[in-house]
């Protein structure tokens, strides 16, 4: 769109004609103003429709749950040709929030234990399911084995053998990529139809905590709607021991509505522009806040931490304390010690042991602190200590 009032000036050789001259200047100059006040307005209408749609897309949050396509390469032109801004449901939660944080039970962080013999079978059906990510707020995910998000806690010993049944209780074809595989993807991480079931094998030889998640394109889509979860390796030769072993899953989720009237479903031009509404441990905002995990006066505390994405990582930092071991990005063959805060990419897990003498509440955050305002935070409560925590 132009607003140059030059093209529409007066045919050449006229313009300093006498008194007509001066008359195609008055036009040319009344014909510019026009234009440009024109391309003004056309601007204004557009910033409207923008707004209007944005609204529309709000108020119709519990419409079709899935509005985005799966052909993402015809899809991505239509999307980079919308405007922003994007409308952010940050922060919204029902008028009851405190009481629905209390009421709703924390994803249980705890390692399960590693099941006996050399083959470990694990079987999980996709299904289609309503979660709840912040208090009130309802998000209609693709879900790994009924959990929501993240999918269930799976845990090896380095050696064994995981035989993995994928059936597919959704509507559209999904996958499962695991991260502590090595294995032709094309073979195993194929797409399974709906109603199908697939399984595969592979060899955990590698230590450490990795993400599974859904490979099926846009894989950007799938992860975002919740099909992701960790898979905790354990090394052949015991890590030193802990008294507690806990699992975080950060994540991010962006919303095509606020969630509270009707569940949301995925924004996906704003998980294009990586604007979530929403950042979790464990798929629920500040659940660890509300339900703390717990640890004694000189415990050693270990965190497996996978940040899942779909595209933002993790900066993984206990307050009031430092590191006593980090194995960074699940390299478990060396640790650092006394350092405070440790990137976990997207894709990525790393494993950090604390021990904490003095009694207390101490936050347990991404120190990209945008992640903590969005619900990344949660409470590593040592003993019974007095006093709520202002972080
Ligand atoms: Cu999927």
């Amino acid at each position: 769109m132009s607003s140059h009032p030059v093209s529409l000036g007066a045919p050449r050789g006229r313009a300093g004609d006498g008194a007509s001259g001066a008359v195609w200047k008055v036009v040319a100059l009344l014909l510019g103003f026009a234009v440009g006040v024109l391309a003004i307005a056309a601007v204004v209408a557009m910033q409207a429709a923008d707004q209007a749609r944005d609204e529309a897309g709000a108020a119709g949050g519990g419409g079709p749950a899935i509005a985005m396509q799966h052909d993402h390469s015809a899809h991505a032109g239509a999307a980079t040709a919308q405007s922003l801004p994007l409308q952010s449901f940050a922060g919204t939660t029902a008028p009851n929030a405190d009481a629905l944080a209390k009421a709703h039970p924390a994803y249980d962080a705890t390692l399960p234990p590693v099941p006996a013999g050399n083959l470990v079978r694990i079987h999980m059906t996709l299904k289609d399911m309503t979660v709840q990510i912040a208090p009130g707020v309802k998000y209609a995910t693709w879900a790994f084995d009924g959990h929501g998000a993240p999918g269930p806690i799976l845990h090896v010993r380095q050696g064994q053998t995981v035989v993995m049944t994928l059936t597919n209780g959704g509507v559209i074809p999904h996958s499962i990529d695991f991260h502590a595989a090595r294995i032709a993807p094309n073979m195993a991480f194929k797409d399974v139809a709906p109603g199908d079931s697939f399984t595969f094998r592979f060899v955990a030889g590698d230590p450490g905590v990795f993400m599974y998640h859904c490979g099926t394109k846009p894989v950007l889509a799938h992860i975002a709607n919740g099909m992701y979860g960790a898979l905790v390796v354990d090394p052949a030769t015991p890590l030193p021991k802990a008294d507690h072993e806990y699992v975080l899953v950060a994540s991010e989720w962006y919303l095509n509505g606020d969630g509270i009237s009707a569940p949301a479903s995925l924004d996906m031009q704003k998980a294009r522009a990586m604007m979530p509404d929403w950042t979790t441990f464990n798929g629920y905002a500040n659940q660890y806040v509300t339900h703390p995990l717990t640890a004694k006066p000189g415990d050693t505390t270990r965190f497996y931490v996978v940040a899942a994405g779909p595209t933002l990582d993790t900066n993984f930092h206990v307050v009031g304390t430092i590191f006593e071991r980090a194995w960074a990005n699940a390299d478990m063959t060396h640790y650092q010690q006394g350092v405070q805060t440790v990137a976990v990419p997207a894709g990525g897990g790393a494993v950090f042991d604390v021990k904490i003498d003095d009694e207390g509440l101490y936050p347990f955050v991404s120190h990209a602190f945008a992640h903590v305002d969005l619900g990344q935070v949660g409470l590593l409560k040592v003993g019974n200590p007095k006093g709520t925590m202002s972080h």
